[in-house]
């Protein structure tokens, strides 16, 4: 997405952040009148950013908001390529059909969808992702991994291991990853991932990965009937936090474990997973169209299944069931 004038002068405010730099400074190396300039800082004033303006000698910003929209964003996001491009949208249905639609119009790999607000927003199976207000992370990225289709349900492992990494630079909290898309604190959820894709059958056009993070949710902005099963990381923790900045993180971790998961492979991935496995060596119940059976929880196979030891001591594994945890 190309700079636009506004990004220039934040930029270069931002870089100058302890000194004053004049009207007539910013208006040559942008290329716009004065007038320009001082439209530019009202507008961005309004966003929330805080400037000291003193006569002869210019403006300097003092800080930056920390509301969520597209330049808040972008700016100093320190990623090469994911977000880079990134659409910000107030409210949309779902950021999913969003970046569908962007990947299918020829959108490039790293290119980002994020939402203040999704009117339906979705999970697997056409469920329904509560992400009504304001105060959680809805975002959908495209990919255009070099991959075989059937391992795509790796990136659903690797988004949540990637998602575990950053929370845990922002709060202490034991996060666990719950096969196959969920991560949950204690016994309760407040992520999911959905990983759709557009394929053929031996080469991944594009996958639109969705994250839906629950941040600074109160327990009663869930839906009575979910109440009990869903929480947030600030009713977790106490804490409120900023969902600029965990963006940005998520982001810019997401693209160096991307970067490591492509050179290293999977075995990156199940590593972190097992690290942080929900009821890893416990005994759940599990329910297969053909079969249902008890067994013990031992970890991911490289095509993304779930391992499992049954009371006869062999190793199974799940690519789809009802599990009761
Ligand atoms: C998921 O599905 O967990 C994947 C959710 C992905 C949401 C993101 S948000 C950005 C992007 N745009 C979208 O439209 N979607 C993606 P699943 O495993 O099917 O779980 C759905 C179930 O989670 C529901 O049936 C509820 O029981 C529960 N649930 C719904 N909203 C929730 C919430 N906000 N927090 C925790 N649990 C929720």
């Amino acid at each position: 997405m190309k700079e636009t004038k506004r990004d220039q002068l934040i930029n270069l405010l931002a870089q100058n952040e302890k000194d004053f730099i004049s009207g007539q400074a910013v208006s040559g190396k942008l290329n716009i009148s004065r007038t320009a300039v001082w439209k530019h800082i009202n507008e961005l004033k309004k966003d929330g950013y805080q400037f000291e303006a003193v006569p002869k000698k210019g403006y300097r910003l003092i800080s930056s908001p920390t509301s969520v929209n597209e330049t808040t964003i972008k700016w100093d996001l320190k990623t090469e390529w994911l977000g880079q491009t990134l659409i910000f949208k107030d409210e949309v249905d779902s950021t999913q059909n969003i970046a569908h639609q962007l990947a299918r119009e020829g959108a490039e790999s790293g290119t980002v969808v994020v939402a203040n607000k999704q009117l339906k927003g979705r999970g697997r199976l056409n469920r329904k992702w509560i992400s009504h207000q304001d105060d959680g992370i809805w975002m959908s990225l495209i990919l255009r991994p070099e991959m075989p289709p059937y391992q795509a349900s790796q990136m659903t492992l690797f988004t949540a291991v990637s998602v575990v990494d950053t929370i845990s630079k922002f709060v202490k909290l034991p996060v666990k990853i719950k096969w196959p898309n969920d991560l949950f604190i204690g016994n309760k959820k407040f992520c999911g991932i959905l990983t759709e894709m557009q394929a053929e059958l031996d080469h991944i056009e594009y996958l639109v990965i969705g994250i839906g993070l629950n941040i600074n949710q109160k327990q009663t902005a869930f839906p009575t009937e979910i109440q009990s099963k869903t929480t947030s990381l600030a009713i977790a923790s106490n804490q409120h936090f900023d969902r600029k900045t965990l963006i940005q993180q998520l982001l810019v971790d997401y693209e160096k474990n991307y970067l490591e998961f492509q050179r290293t492979g999977f075995s990156y991935v199940k590593d972190k997973w097992i690290e942080n496995a929900y009821k890893l060596g416990e005994n759940v119940f599990i329910k297969m169209p053909k079969k249902s059976f008890e067994a013990t929880i031992k970890g991911i196979s490289d095509d993304g299944a779930l391992l499992v030891q049954t009371n006869q001591n062999t190793i199974e594994k799940v690519y789809s069931a009802e599990i009761h945890w």
